[in-house]
């Protein structure tokens, strides 16, 4: 092991397709149809997410991006070099080199998501990227992960989770509360996270946002049919479903959903499930905060927030907490 050597090792605790069966078929059963978001993030899906990150009207990527490269040092400053740096999410690990970059070497990287095919390609590119680098990559879904493997970079270095995008707005803050909580178990004593969140905005920048004209966040939606018929042998026509999306000023949330275009029944592994015309499945939310409003949040879920950085138009937050 030397500065030039690649280190790359990889756990896979991927969830099982029985659990993916057992959800929607749960969800789906349901008065109100619901499915679990983190099911958009097939290997399409996580490509589809990518190219919704590059559209105009998607500000969360590039605004939390100019956060990360405006404020570097101080950011650095306050997360410390001397860590192990866990992703959670990881997905193509574009911002990770914003935060390596200013934070210099930390003893380990681990990324951690759910889309196996995504995760091995970004690890393998930034292990490639930065000879020396222990990364030790997980396919797991990150909420239901009690532990870290066993990794030399792991066993002494104080933990910090870098978890950016906003992907805890996509729990309702009950679960946020919960999984900031798992993740104080995880970080122990010392421990840090810095943390992405979309703020609270005018509606019509949300609405755009999750409306983009090339019709990216649309088919990223309707991805989640063609999945469910792929993997679970089901006979959803995507032509009879639509994609709405809109902001929740009550709930604070933008909700997605996929509409009905018709009557209709469908069939999943066996199971049939009637649909009215007009009737939804609520596929994702995405919860907006206001600073303050989301630092309470973290202070019941155990964590000291330290600091909480912006961009000018106060679109977007970074929040470092610890432990
Ligand atoms: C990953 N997550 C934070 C995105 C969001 O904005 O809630 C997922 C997404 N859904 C539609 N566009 C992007």
């Amino acid at each position: 092991t030397g500065p030039s050597h690649v280190s790359l090792t990889f756990h896979d605790c991927q969830p099982a397709l029985a659990d993916f069966r057992r959800d929607v078929l749960d969800g789906l059963g349901r008065t109100r149809k619901a499915l679990a978001a983190k099911y958009f993030y097939d290997e399409y899906g996580s490509q589809l997410f990518e190219r919704i990150c590059n559209t105009e009207e998607y500000y969360p990527t590039r605004t939390e991006a100019g956060i990360l490269r405006a404020h570097a040092t101080e950011i650095a400053e306050t997360v410390g070099a001397d860590c192990a740096l866990i992703e959670y999410g990881s997905g193509s690990s574009r911002k990770t080199p914003l935060l390596l970059d200013a934070l210099g070497q930390p003893a380990a990287y681990v990324p951690i998501d759910i889309c196996k095919e995504q995760l091995l390609l970004s690890a393998a590119r930034l292990a490639a990227s930065r000879p020396g680098l222990e990364v030790v990559a997980i396919c797991a879904d990150y909420t239901q992960l009690q532990q870290l493997p066993a990794a030399a970079g792991l066993q002494d270095a104080r933990r910090v989770i870098f978890f950016p995008g906003s992907t805890i707005g996509n729990c309702t803050p009950a679960q946020a509360a919960h999984l900031l909580r798992s993740a104080a178990g995880l970080l122990g004593a010392g421990g840090g996270m810095l943390i992405g969140v979309d703020l609270k905005k005018d509606p019509r920048v949300l609405h755009a946002a999750y409306n983009d004209a090339q019709g990216v966040t649309e088919a990223f939606n309707l991805n989640l049919l063609t999945r469910i018929n792929r993997e679970l042998h089901a006979n959803f026509d995507v032509t009879a479903f639509r994609h709405r999306a809109f902001y929740h000023e009550e709930h604070g949330r933008v909700e997605m959903h996929l509409q009905s275009l018709a009557a209709q029944m469908i069939t999943v592994g066996g199971a049939t499930f009637p649909f009215l015309e007009g009737e939804t499945i609520h596929t994702e939310n995405s919860y907006k905060y206001g600073i303050r409003e989301f630092q309470e949040l973290a202070a019941s879920a155990g964590f000291v927030p330290a600091r909480a950085w912006t961009d000018p138009e106060r679109l977007f937050s970074l929040h470092y907490l610890t432990v």
